[in-house]
């Protein structure tokens, strides 16, 4: 089998061979572009520099003198740099130089104009481009290791460059659109393989901690006691609510599920919908997920709510976030209050389209199909939830119907029908908070009888919404049908990984 080093340099040489043949037959046509019996197919088209430099300069003509240069030298340098000759220059030329310092201005540039206004109204093309230059970056320094192997012989050095090199990958696919991804993910996936491979699967414990592989409730005695004590406290619901409607997902077909209530917008728990999933058996290990995916970048949420002032998003490896934030190794303090379970330091991998990044861990998980029942019969958007116990999503609206499957873990889910609007202090402030209330933490109203009233006494409104009202607890196996412009809240009561798929 071919060692994920090898099939690096290989990955990287056929890009830079397919970049310099798609050019090459630019060159040889007149016009190709623009000609009616254009033999190009569209993979090609993407790696056409004309084309790529066409449709940028229509958004920006101050980039056009860096991409310039850059395809120009990135030509020549491929050109060169055939195999048989690749050990013949063990130097960095200065050509080198200029592309890696293009790639660089070139991803500056991109990057601002991604974190410019809001994400929704980011022209596709600086995405387009953003994903095409952490490609070019990514594959220009394998093809510049294989050919200097002597600079990165060290492997230290080479793992942090290749989590480097991972890292830019991650954005290309984070922040990128949807055309460079299949090219970005041959390359994250097999620098993956190369850091397990090279530096093993990284340790989420410390000495004070006891793990074992069976589930991530049973990872410290001190987060098991916590998990439970949450539990407990929602089995016995107080105030009782009424109950979401549970059916059994092996005794009810889907055109039941459709007349009693997705017709009907009506929310229900489906049990035992996820039970057969490869995620359902594999993603409560600990080391099968940091197999997957430790060395992977992702996004992380701090703070207690997103409506929060301190509220922020981080970038950070995988593992880094699964042993500072998941399992809060090291952090000594019991940040967690007996009652109410609020945490002052939470971090929640919330809200990302996480398969859309990681293959492998999308080859775990299927479309419920449930989902099929949509007008347009379209997923819009699939989302990993994974956090640490407790963690709150306050009560908020989504303009989709959603089936919200819980993997691992157990949540604490209220819900109240569209109708109960005006007694749910709806945010007016801000565009992107006006799907979500006032009322932050709703789980108190399982507390304290002095925190229920505080409350209550707050918002005084809420009484009236009880008539609408469903709670449930989430468990894991289960799917929830939250329909479209439903209220939810959603706090975790143990480390938890749910994913919502949104549909219409
Ligand atoms: O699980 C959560 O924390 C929130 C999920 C959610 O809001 C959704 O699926 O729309």
């Amino acid at each position: 089998m071919e060692s994920s080093s090898n099939q690096l340099d290989r990955l990287a040489f056929d890009l830079f061979v397919k970049i310099l043949e798609c050019n090459r037959k630019d060159d040889n046509s007149s016009d190709l572009l623009n000609d009616e019996d254009n033999t190009m197919d569209d993979d090609n088209l993407l790696f056409n520099l004309h084309q790529i430099k066409t449709k940028i300069l229509s958004h920006s003509h101050s980039v056009h003198p860096l991409l310039d240069q850059l395809f120009k030298n990135l030509l020549i340098e491929i050109e060169q740099n055939t195999p048989h000759n690749n050990s013949e220059q063990p130097n960095i030329s200065e050509q080198e130089e200029h592309i890696l310092h293009s790639l660089d201005e070139l991803l500056e540039i991109s990057w601002t104009q991604l974190h410019t206004g809001h994400w929704s109204d980011v022209c596709p093309e600086w995405r387009s481009l953003f994903a095409l230059l952490c490609l070019l970056q990514v594959a220009f320094n394998i093809f510049k290791r294989s050919k200097h192997e002597s600079i990165l012989n060290d492997s230290n050095t080479t793992a942090h460059f290749m989590e480097q090199l991972l890292k830019k990958c991650d954005e290309g696919l984070m922040m990128g659109d949807d055309i460079y991804r299949p090219y970005i993910h041959n390359f994250a996936d097999s620098i993956h393989e190369y850091l397990i491979e090279t530096l093993g699967i990284p340790s989420l414990t410390d000495e004070n901690s006891e793990r074992t592989d069976e589930g991530h409730e049973e990872i410290t005695s001190k987060k098991r006691k916590v998990s439970q004590d949450l539990r407990s406290q929602v089995v016995f619901l107080s105030p009782p609510v009424k109950p979401i409607p549970v059916v059994d997902f092996n005794s009810m077909s889907v055109m039941e599920f459709k007349a009693k209530y997705f017709d009907k917008q009506l929310p229900c728990i489906i049990k035992n919908a996820a039970t057969e999933w490869a995620a359902y058996k594999n993603w409560r290990n600990m080391d099968y997920l940091l197999q997957k995916a430790a060395y992977r970048v992702v996004p992380v949420e701090i703070g207690e709510f997103y409506t929060s002032e301190d509220w922020s998003q981080q970038l950070m490896p995988f593992h880094e976030y699964m042993k500072t934030y998941v399992l809060q190794v090291g952090d000594e303090q019991e940040s967690m209050t007996e009652t109410t379970g609020t945490n002052r330091n939470i971090g929640y991998l919330a809200q990302h389209p996480l398969f859309e990044q990681i293959n492998a861990l999308r080859k775990d998980i299927q479309e419920p199909i449930y989902c099929m029942l949509g007008e347009q019969g379209e997923v819009t958007s699939v989302n990993a939830w994974f956090g640490p116990c407790n963690t709150i999503s306050p009560l908020h609206t989504d303009p989709y119907d959603n089936i919200l499957v819980q993997v691992c873990g157990h949540k604490y889910v209220r819900i109240y029908h569209p109708d109960a609007t005006p007694s749910l202090y709806k945010r007016k402030t801000g565009l992107l908070q006006s799907n979500t209330s006032e009322i932050e933490n709703m789980f108190v109203l399982h507390g304290q009888e002095k925190e229920r009233e505080l409350l209550m006494e707050m918002h005084p409104l809420l009484s009236e919404a009880e008539n609408h009202c469903w709670e449930c607890i989430l468990s894991e196996g289960d799917m929830l049908f939250i329909p479209k412009l439903y209220w939810h809240y959603i706090q975790s009561l143990s480390i938890s990984f749910s994913i919502s798929y949104w549909f219409m």
